[in-house]
């Protein structure tokens, strides 16, 4: 299927997209996939008035029957798997099976979101008064806007979107300029599931396509009650604060610097497995890529003959050839970045294998790599950050708690794990004084979460929360309420106030 024809098959009127001002290409080839039109300042914050009229009659809707709403956009999402998933491939760059499993992801958030649109309990609580009653109650929030990166350019949506659209909220989207037409696809799927829905308000979802003028629409307008950001600690560093300014809520999901754990006792088979999808899936390019590797000495040499040789074997290629398992990178910033920190790592003193250019005569317009092992002698100040492509560098430890120490020693905290078949150290891992992500997880790597957890992590990567567990909170507001049932008026704390 070419792009014109997946486009039709997914719903995109392309036509009424077109437009002069940005030039969407694929990192397969670097071709031009599409020439679209971007939204204006204006339109962005026209768009959000009118996200907020659909708030407004929505969030008197009985939430089960919002829930309705998401169960038919996982209806769509489940008919359109591969196509979507295809498209997310063709957008993204990442391999077939990548962007099918993005879409699973969405159709797993949809599932969950219909659960949850039966609960969005409150808590009751005892009150100190007599013939008293509290209890919280959670109401819908307003517009929330979403900001996503090219790397999960549809589930990063979905995840906010179908707990924003059970929470009785509605959404105004900001995707990646790199990746509009998968958010295309995205809003066309979502208005099929709103025709079969019959009679929701207008405007519940938008999507916006444009670049910063957009992002600082979002950041500042005041009906804007919370905005999901997804991308680099730069962008958050600007959009928290604007956001903070109007005392509107954020919810910041940033950079990730992942280090997996090698412990003596692990297996290492299954260590080596989990390290190279962590570090090489989607070609270093999730916000959960394993990016450091901090191994016990005595297992060191065992484990990197294994990784050099899962390394070896790893096909480079077109993502969508259905044998290759690392694509292209999104870009030609993308690869410079990746080139830089090579080279400064070899000026730190790192020992780097892999990171050269690949298949550039086949594709001299598309930025492919050979993913890069770098051995360093600390934890100097490149591994401190990330860089968004597939490089891992190799520390040794001697012991667990200087392991700890290097894993938390970074800006970053987002995702981490361990292999170890020792309890005391899985345990000390997931506990007050191990890990200080907000991700650990022992005897698999850092990346491919399920949604049915919190997603997200602390320090740099923003605190945010987001997907499961009781990340729906964010996409409400809570009353807390006190009720007198009684015929007096005691006061609390026992104040005694005139007669
Ligand atoms: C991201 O890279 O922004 O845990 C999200 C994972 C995926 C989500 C990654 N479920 O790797």
């Amino acid at each position: 299927m070419n792009i014109a024809e997946l486009l039709g098959a997914l719903g995109v009127d392309a036509a009424a997209s077109a437009g002069p001002d940005l030039t969407v290409r694929s990192p397969i080839d670097g071709g031009r996939i599409a020439q679209l039109r971007e939204h204006s300042a204006a339109q962005a914050n026209a768009a959000i008035d009118a996200a907020h009229g659909a708030f407004l009659a929505w969030r008197q809707v009985p939430a089960a029957r919002r829930g309705e709403l998401v169960r038919l956009l996982g209806d769509e999402l489940r008919a359109n798997k591969q196509a979507l998933g295809r498209l997310v491939s063709v957008e993204a760059g990442k391999i077939l099976a990548e962007g099918a499993g993005e879409v699973q992801e969405m159709i797993d958030i949809c599932d969950f979101a219909v659960g949850l649109s039966r609960q969005l309990y409150g808590l009751t609580i005892a009150s100190e008064r007599p013939g008293h009653r509290m209890m919280e109650t959670w109401h819908p929030l307003g517009v929330v806007g979403v900001i996503s990166a090219f790397n999960f350019p549809v589930a990063v949506w979905s995840w906010n979107t179908a707990l924003a659209i059970v929470c009785g909220d509605a959404v105004v989207w900001k995707p990646s300029e790199k990746t509009p037409l998968a958010a295309l696809a995205c809003q066309a799927l979502f208005e099929r599931a709103l025709k079969k829905f019959g009679d929701a308000p207008e405007g519940l979802s938008q999507v916006l396509i444009g670049g910063r003028e957009i992002g600082q629409a979002l950041a500042d307008h005041h009906r804007v009650a919370l905005l999901s950001a997804t991308g680099s600690t730069r962008m958050g560093r600007e959009v928290g604060p604007r956001v903070a300014a109007r005392f509107g809520r954020s919810l910041l999901e940033l950079g990730g610097n992942n280090a997996i754990i090698v412990a003596p006792s692990a297996d290492l088979d299954m260590a080596a497995r989990g390290i190279l999808f962590g570090a090489v899936g989607t070609a270093g390019q999730r916000c959960t890529s394993t990016r450091r590797l901090i191994v016990h000495r005595s297992v060191a040499g065992d484990l990197l003959a294994r990784l050099e040789k899962a390394y070896a074997g790893a096909r480079i290629g077109n993502p969508l050839d259905a044998e290759t398992l690392v694509g292209p990178l999104i870009d030609r910033v993308a690869f410079d970045g990746m080139q830089a920190a090579l080279r400064q790592a070899r000026a730190e003193g790192g020992k780097v294998s892999g990171g050269e250019r690949r298949l550039a005569g086949q594709y001299p317009e598309a930025w492919y790599v050979a993913p890069a092992l770098v051995e360093m002698p600390a934890q100097t100040e490149v591994v401190r950050h990330e860089t968004f492509a597939p490089i891992l560098y190799v520390m040794r430890y001697d012991d667990f708690a200087g392991a700890l120490r290097l894993q938390n020693e970074v800006p970053q905290g987002l995702s981490s794990a361990v292999f170890t078949n020792d309890l005391r150290e899985a345990e000390w891992f997931m506990s007050a004084s191990g890990s200080d992500c907000g991700i650990a997880n022992v005897n698999i790597g850092t990346s491919g979460a399920e949604i049915g957890g919190a997603f997200g992590g602390e320090k740099e990567t923003g605190g945010g929360r987001e997907s499961g567990s009781d990340a729906w909170k964010a996409y409400m507001r809570r009353a807390t309420n006190t009720v007198n049932y009684s015929r007096e008026l005691p006061l609390a704390q026992g104040i005694q106030f005139g007669g």
